[in-house]
């Protein structure tokens, strides 16, 4: 009986019910992928060649912890790496396993990588900055080449199984690689020993690749387990649209990635169509069970580069800086890839995983994108309405829609007021507050929380008017005067 009643206890303290729920929102996460970011032990660079971009490329944990100050400068505050998992030895299709999506030991470092140790220090230095870190966990397969294939046959799903199955997305292999089956009891144990073995040594979250492929029951007692060891947890499905990851979030997951918003934002932004496509992904955000915790992203290394589609070089930054600051103004979680916060270019995999450039190789664009990523996250990070607020879509009237896409963020006694101009000319907008289904007091010219640009508003005798550059976001403080 004592226990229990200790038991229930546990369960019910404000503390356990914290530990309970895990939550980044307000977190800014940047994603790594180690072997394309910087080179911090040229010792383990067996194999590298730079110039193909399907082969090992050098970076590594080293360089990873040495460049934690130069995450922690842009205003990141957790970093994702993608894979560092003993990766298969040979390479396939051409192409070695420098992306760590094709493991041999789900429980060692690659020595391109690091070691162990290397793990060690990077988390702890990252830590000691400050700084949360995801680690990408594979759980559907092993690396085509991977030893397990041969000497654990039984580990894996068959083509017999594949063929006779409903249920092809988790039973088939997917891009043909060995399938894990995760009913059978080795490898179900060995999936769940290896959250445990990572989250010993340190580890704050997990993005869980390829959840898609995955056996429900299984994801749901491996989420059980990280729940209760209090560990935050997001999903990649990919393509996923708000009801899939409405559906995940309340199956168990934390967050999953809005693929769909990522779709419109670079359709709307950087393609140059109408904005009533973000509009229509963001109108859904009320489905969403927990809409704060979702993830957000312009790309990432597994679609083409933001800037890809620019026909002209001049236009790339200048985008990229509209989309970043854009992304910066919207509730949930945003995550920039590697290279985004300086307009990096590049097409399909591999294209898009082009070497990191650093600030003592930036051009000026390259700078002026940093710089305003870096000005719009301390402006967020200052706000706790931009950060934790509330987002409610207002109603521009139809004819502006194509162009202009207004929200709040409310949080407490704040309001700010995100305002995106898809306009290719600086453009003044007057428009009725209660057509906007807005209400709030006049106030005095008032500029951007991102202190670079040039947009301003102003309310006075019902109307809010806004100054906006062309192809830009913004966030306006409302309600400032009494
Ligand atoms: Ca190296
Ligand atoms: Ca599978």
């Amino acid at each position: 009986m004592r226990c229990l009643a200790t038991l229930t206890a546990l369960l019910l303290t404000p503390a356990a019910l914290a530990q309970a729920t895990p939550s980044m929102e307000g977190q800014i996460i940047y994603q790594v992928m180690p072997d394309r970011f910087f080179d911090g032990d040229p010792a383990n660079n067996a194999g590298v060649d730079r110039a193909n971009l399907r082969a090992w490329h050098g970076g590594d944990l080293a360089g990873l912890t040495q460049k934690i100050p130069y995450i922690k400068s842009l205003g990141a505050t957790a970093i994702w790496l993608t894979p560092v998992y003993q990766q298969q030895a040979k390479s396939s299709f051409d192409t070695a396993a420098y992306h760590g999506y094709w493991p041999e030991n789900f429980q060692n470092v690659d020595p391109h990588f690091g070691s162990l140790a290397t793990f060690d220090t990077f988390v702890k230095t990252a830590k000691d900055a400050g700084m949360k870190v995801i680690l990408d966990q594979v759980i559907n397969h092993f690396g085509y080449e991977a030893s397990a294939v041969k000497q654990h046959p039984a580990w894996f799903h068959t083509q017999a199984q594949c063929d006779a199955t409903n249920d092809q997305d988790t039973v088939c292999p997917l891009a043909g690689l060995p399938d894990l089956n995760q009913q059978q009891p080795e490898v179900k144990k060995m999936l769940l020993d290896n959250a445990n073995f990572w989250r010993a040594r340190g580890v704050d979250a997990f993005r869980y690749d390829a959840i898609k492929h995955v056996e429900q029951a299984f994801l749901q007692e491996l989420l059980a387990q990280d729940r209760a060891a209090g560990t935050w947890t997001l999903g990649e499905w990919y393509d996923a649209d708000t009801g899939t990851v409405a559906e995940w979030q309340n199956n168990g997951f934390d967050s999953l990635f809005l693929f769909s918003l990522q779709s419109a934002l670079k359709r709307s932004i950087m393609n140059g169509q109408s904005l009533r496509g973000v509009r229509e992904v963001l109108s859904r955000s009320n489905e969403l069970p927990r809409p704060g915790e979702v993830t957000l992203f312009l790309d990432n290394h597994d679609v083409p580069r933001f800037a890809q589609a620019t026909l002209f070089e001049d236009e790339a930054p200048q985008l990229t800086r509209y989309g970043l600051r854009a992304l910066l103004t919207l509730r949930g979680i945003p995550v920039i890839w590697q290279g985004t916060e300086i307009a990096m270019r590049g097409g399909a995999d591999p294209d898009n995983r082009r070497d990191m450039r650093f600030d003592n190789q930036w051009n000026q664009s390259e700078k002026m994108v940093f710089d305003a990523t870096r000005t719009a996250i301390v402006a967020r990070k200052a706000s706790p309405a931009l950060n934790h607020g509330v987002q409610t879509l207002l109603n521009v009237p139809d004819s502006y829609q194509d162009n202009l896409l207004l929200f709040t963020r409310v949080q407490d006694e704040q309001t700010v007021l995100a305002a995106w101009h898809n306009g290719k000319e600086r453009r003044t907008y007057s428009i009725p507050l209660n057509k906007l289904g807005l209400s709030t007091r006049d106030q005095a010219v008032t500029k951007s929380l991102f202190t670079d640009q040039d947009a301003k508003v102003s309310i006075s005798k019902g109307y809010l008017h806004l100054s906006l550059p062309a192809k830009d976001a913004a966030a306006f403080p409302l309600g400032l005067e009494k």
